[in-house]
């Protein structure tokens, strides 16, 4: 009879994929109960031949919810994300609110699924559990698997993310002011830091691989497109890394250099796979030590939504 689900921003571009993706992949829940803010509360929707009304977002929302998938932004995942493990359910979150905190998991499955240990349904015990940023799960679902066999030291991550990460809001303003857009590209609309990078490029770090980025919003829907420079500590050579790589779950290899077929952000949208390609040796580095690639990946799906079901799947 499956747990009892909870989506917390459902009116939302994620929230909206969340209940795409459960339904896509058959996600056995007993009852779902669809919250977002006052002003979205009492919206009808029909979700899987069944009536529900959203409900406004509120300190009892989550009695008797096993699992909560929340993307309504930083501030209301952490104020009602305690309140929910408090009442025992187990939360995943995709806002950057938990990220860095010790103890919260950051979980891509593909990736560190045993990060989960001792989460566990029905437990009685909730807890919460992070969705990392979209940016980074889909430079990670191609650099990890490559990571495993010759160890990652740095890398040069150049991106060129789509308007949904910035919310349904986003996408509609890039539909209406297309002519704008069309001919332009702009630095990702994160805040700019003190030591010069923004939040989104500071998303990419991580402190046992050293990592600079460069985000960059272009005038595409819903997937981002990454430039991923990998530098290893083993030597890696390129045919090497494309087996390796068309044998990563979650990953398709699109490489086909006499064609110029390379991975879009058109033809990963709506995919849940990460689309990888002009795998090549990095000429400026010596030896084998080097690799370019290109990655695409639908950044509502893999980015946001789809891993976070599969964080859920992992409970099951
Ligand atoms: C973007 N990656 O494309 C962002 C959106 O940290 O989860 C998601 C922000 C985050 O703008």
């Amino acid at each position: 009879d499956g747990p009892s689900v909870a989506i917390v921003g459902v009116t939302g571009a994620v929230g909206q994929e969340f209940l795409s993706v459960l339904s896509d992949r058959d996600f056995p829940y007993r009852s779902l109960k669809l919250l977002a803010s006052k002003r979205s509360a009492g919206k009808k929707v029909n979700y899987e031949n069944r009536d529900y009304t959203v409900e406004e977002l509120t300190e009892s929302s989550f009695d008797d919810v096993d699992i909560a998938l929340f993307s309504a932004g930083g501030s209301i995942s952490k104020k009602f994300g305690p309140i929910a493990v408090d009442k025992g359910t187990i939360v995943v979150d995709n806002s950057s609110a938990f990220r860095m905190d010790d103890g919260i998991p950051l979980v891509i499955p593909e990736v560190n699924p045993e990060a989960m240990e001792g989460i566990k349904l029905k437990s009685g015990k909730g807890a919460l559990i992070a969705n990392p940023n979209c940016s980074t799960i889909i430079c990670l679902m191609a650099a990890t698997p490559l990571h495993r066999r010759a160890k990652v030291s740095r890398m040069v991550v150049s991106t060129y993310q789509a308007a949904s990460g910035a919310g349904a809001a986003a996408m509609e303003e890039l539909e209406l002011q297309t002519r704008e857009y069309a001919f332009n590209l702009f630095s990702h609309n994160a805040p700019v830091l003190s030591n010069g990078y923004n939040e989104e490029e500071m998303k990419l770090n991580n402190k046992s691989v050293k990592v600079t980025a460069t985000c960059i919003r272009v005038p595409v829907m819903r997937a981002h497109a990454e430039s991923v420079n990998l530098q290893f500590e083993t030597p890696l050579d390129e045919d090497t890394a494309r087996e390796i790589l068309r044998n990563a779950p979650g990953v398709v290899v699109i490489d086909d250099r006499a064609a110029n077929h390379f991975p879009t952000p058109l033809e990963v949208s709506n995919k849940d796979d990460v689309a990888v390609g002009r795998i090549r040796q990095d000429v400026s580095q010596d030896g084998n030590y080097g690799l370019d690639i290109f990655v695409c990946g639908d950044q509502i799906r893999k980015g946001a939504a789809l891993n976070a079901v599969q964080i859920a799947e992992l409970l099951l």
